[in-house]
């Protein structure tokens, strides 16, 4: 079995203890700590039990999002894989790679051996998952990478062309414009000629529902986000009270985003090594997720931003979620 490969900071990111902190992250958490309005990445929210969470999530029956992207690959794949001769899949944020069984499935339907190259920040789901592929898949050659999407990305080595590279999820939807367009530039810097992007945007809808998909009835949802506290609490030392935060999520119809908070219910203080004290007031929120919603027009407009142009658009009949073909502009 290979280990996934290692680049950049993330590699230290699942390091045991808070005696080595992250500088990066320390010094990213120590801004979003002090801005006016408190914000943390949702990136912090994936460590194992976050993964866990979130894939719970996804099985909740207010989360639309991910059953209907599923819907979509199922009904899609099977014929556009072959018409884009697609000979490796790289997934952007990979998590569990249930949905690239749909894509890589399709892909081994076609008669080539098929690479699969999944990206994340985390080594241990990524490792779990790379096993279970090469043990489903045995024609498959299977090359996790562990990195920070947001922050790095090269193009793989060693790739069979045309390659998909799959950001699924809507996922992208967590990232404020300017870095939504920083990173598809950096993903079209990496294609090549007949490379494609396949890009999954939940879109915007009826209010209600959305809210409702992130404030599920069994909390799972608050527990994912309260989860980031412990994440910090591990990572960097803090000690951050999970009980003392609730879990809020309201949509902003303005920007066209879910924002999810975690708001402090009493005036208190925060210990963090190598931040210092932070003060919360009462009532006082950090904001840990915004998750913007999109349409044709709006994707038209990242795309465009980021050198890239739509091939294919692709709703659900209901039109809550819709899968993109991006190709090179
Ligand atoms: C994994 C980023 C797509 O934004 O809907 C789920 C994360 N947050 N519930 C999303 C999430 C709260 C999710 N993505």
């Amino acid at each position: 079995m290979t280990e996934p490969r290692i680049s950049g900071k993330w590699a230290r990111l699942s390091a045991p203890a808070y005696r080595q902190p992250n500088p990066r992250m320390l010094a990213e958490v120590a801004a979003g700590l002090s801005a006016p309005q408190k914000e943390l990445s949702p990136k912090y929210f994936y460590d194992h039990r976050g993964s866990e969470l979130f894939e719970e999530i996804t099985r909740l029956p207010e989360y639309y999002p991910t059953r209907t992207e599923r819907s979509i690959l199922a009904a899609w794949m099977p014929t556009l894989v072959p018409e884009l001769g697609t000979r490796t899949l790289v997934e952007l944020g990979a998590g569990s790679a249930e949905k690239s069984r749909i894509i890589i499935s399709a892909m081994q339907a076609t008669g080539a051996a098929g690479r699969y190259v999944p990206i994340d920040v985390s080594a241990s789901f990524l490792t779990q998952t790379a096993v279970q592929l090469r043990r489903e898949y045995p024609g498959l050659a299977v090359e996790p990478v562990v990195a920070d999407i947001a922050e790095e990305f090269e193009r793989p080595r060693g790739l069979t062309h045309p390659a998909l590279y799959a950001f699924l999820g809507g996922t992208i939807g967590n990232f404020y414009p300017p870095a939504a367009i920083r990173l598809l530039s950096r993903v079209r810097q990496a294609m090549v000629e007949n490379d494609r992007l396949l890009l999954g945007v939940d879109l915007r809808k009826d209010v209600s529902r959305i809210e409702a998909a992130y404030n599920d009835a069994q909390g799972v949802t608050a527990e994912f986000n309260r989860n980031m506290l412990l994440v910090l609490n591990h990572e960097l030392g803090a000690n951050f009270d999970p009980a003392v935060f609730e879990h809020r999520a309201f949509y902003e119809k303005v920007t066209h985003r879910i924002e999810m908070h975690l708001v402090s219910t009493l005036e208190h203080e925060v210990r963090i090594p190598g931040i210092g004290l932070v003060h919360l007031a009462e009532g006082e929120s950090i904001r840990t997720e915004i998750s913007c919603k999109h349409d044709q027009a709006s994707v038209a407009e990242l795309f465009l931003a980021a050198g890239l142009c739509i091939e294919t658009w692709r709703p659900d009949p209901e039109a809550l979620f819709a899968l993109v073909v991006g190709v090179v502009a």
